[in-house]
């Protein structure tokens, strides 16, 4: 039964536009219940998501084992700080870094904090172990990287939109472009680099898959000039883009992980960054932290949603689903309307390139007709329209929203 509300979308809309910063434009739709691939407005208006918070809920929204294992937890101790040791911690370090190949851990919350964090160790990593000259490292990023909102984040982007009159920025930084092998290893000539930083697909730059092969030859370039790779996983990791994470494709084992998002199931904040032994002693007691890292809570809920990646197999699912998901695409859009140019993406993380400028309203206005359909999207970029659902999608369901993407694409007019 839908859980009755005072107040209309058309209200709560207001409610935020009066008392919010206005750091977003939302398409006007204002949801009050997740369950698995689906969400409900307030007028109780089905949708299927699209977006999965960004690929935060790859296990489905409210998935009842990882709400199960949170309100368990929160009855039992949700934060202790590290002041102290926790009984949720340690297991939770094991079972993750277990999980995923690498010696050891450190929690964070946010996607952004960890990323944040693998910088602060890739630089002391280059001054305490490679012996570059005090405050001289410097970190290799790629241009439509997206790594978060703060200032160290911004300070590697080239989007005007995201920089301007947020300066000064971040020193140290050298920016290339992405899925450019030779501009790379031109970067790391200079013996001061730390590491190289990027997405093995660039979600926010618009689904932006790098040949086959850049990530291998990327990190064998980082090997042999000793700068570490660094790869952020924050989007397309955890079985987003049908592998574990999406390096695997390619059979990197970056020497810096970061993971965020799926790695709650998006019911708590809960990042992590992990590193082998060399890299990550080098971080003393005091040198870096937070009051929620690492907190029972999150590491409760962490584990529980790894667990469900692995049983209901969501890799596997994302992979399947998304060749179907880009056949129908293709069949149905790129070989049939002069309004899509292409689609790209791997596993379930997808993007449709609308056949119109980047500044045009039409990926926005197909957006909106996707929600009366009763689909949830969201355009990344202009003219580029994410479609990344829920890995826990069957069959059935992906052929009905292919349905209803195509349905509302062919009959639009711009
Ligand atoms: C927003 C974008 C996606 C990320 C990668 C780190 C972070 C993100 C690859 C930081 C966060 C989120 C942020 C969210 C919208 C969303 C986003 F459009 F902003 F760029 F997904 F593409 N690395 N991405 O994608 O993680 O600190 O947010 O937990 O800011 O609106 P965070």
């Amino acid at each position: 039964m839908m859980q009755e509300t005072m107040l209309s979308s058309k209200e709560l809309i207001q409610l935020e536009n009066r008392y919010g910063a206005h750091n977003y434009h939302p398409l006007p739709v204002v949801l009050a219940k997740g369950q698995g691939v689906h969400v409900w407005d307030v007028e109780g208006k089905k949708y299927y998501d699209f977006l999965s918070a960004y690929s935060a809920v790859n296990q489905g929204h409210c998935h009842p084992r990882i709400v199960h294992a949170l309100a368990e937890q929160a009855q039992r101790l949700t934060l202790t700080s590290r002041a102290f040791y926790n009984d949720v911690l340690g297991p939770f370090e094991k079972y993750v870094t277990d999980y995923f190949g690498y010696d050891r851990l450190l929690p964070m919350n946010t996607g952004v904090e960890a990323c944040e964090t693998a910088v602060k160790l890739c630089r002391k990593w280059a001054y305490e172990v490679k012996g570059v000259p005090a405050n001289q490292a410097k970190i290799i990023f790629v241009s439509g990287n997206f790594w978060g909102r703060s200032l160290a984040a911004i300070s590697s982007s080239v989007d005007p939109n995201t920089t301007r009159n947020f300066g000064p920025f971040m020193p140290g930084y050298i920016i290339i472009p992405y899925n450019d092998l030779e501009a790379l290893e031109e970067a790391l000539q200079d013996p001061h680099v730390a590491g190289f930083m990027a997405e093995p697909i660039q979600g926010e730059a618009g689904v932006v898959v790098p040949d086959d092969g850049y990530l291998s030859k990327a990190y064998a370039l980082c090997q042999q000039h000793r700068a570490l790779f660094i790869a952020d996983e924050v989007q397309t990791g955890i079985a987003r883009t049908g592998k574990l994470i999406a390096c695997e494709y390619e059979n990197v084992k970056p020497d810096i992980l970061i993971l965020g998002k799926a790695l709650s199931g998006g019911v708590f904040p809960v990042s992590a960054v992990l590193s082998n032994h060399e890299v990550m002693l080098t971080l003393k007691p005091g040198q870096h932290g937070s009051t929620f890292g690492g907190n029972p809570l999150g590491c409760a809920v962490a584990m529980e949603a790894l667990e469900v990646v692995k049983d209901e197999k969501l890799a596997e699912n994302a992979s399947r689903l998304g060749q179907a998901f880009r056949r129908r695409m293709k069949e149905g859009l790129v070989d049939k309307s002069s309004l899509v140019q292409l689609v790209r993406g791997k596993g379930l993380l997808n993007g449709i390139v609308i056949n119109d400028a980047p500044d045009s309203q039409t990926a926005w206005n197909i957006c909106l007709k996707l929600a009366d359909n009763g689909l949830l999207a969201k355009p990344t970029h202009g003219n580029i329209i994410r479609f990344a659902p829920p890995l826990v999608m069957t069959d059935e369901q992906m052929e009905a929203c292919c349905d209803i993407i195509i349905e509302t694409i062919l009959k639009f007019e711009r």
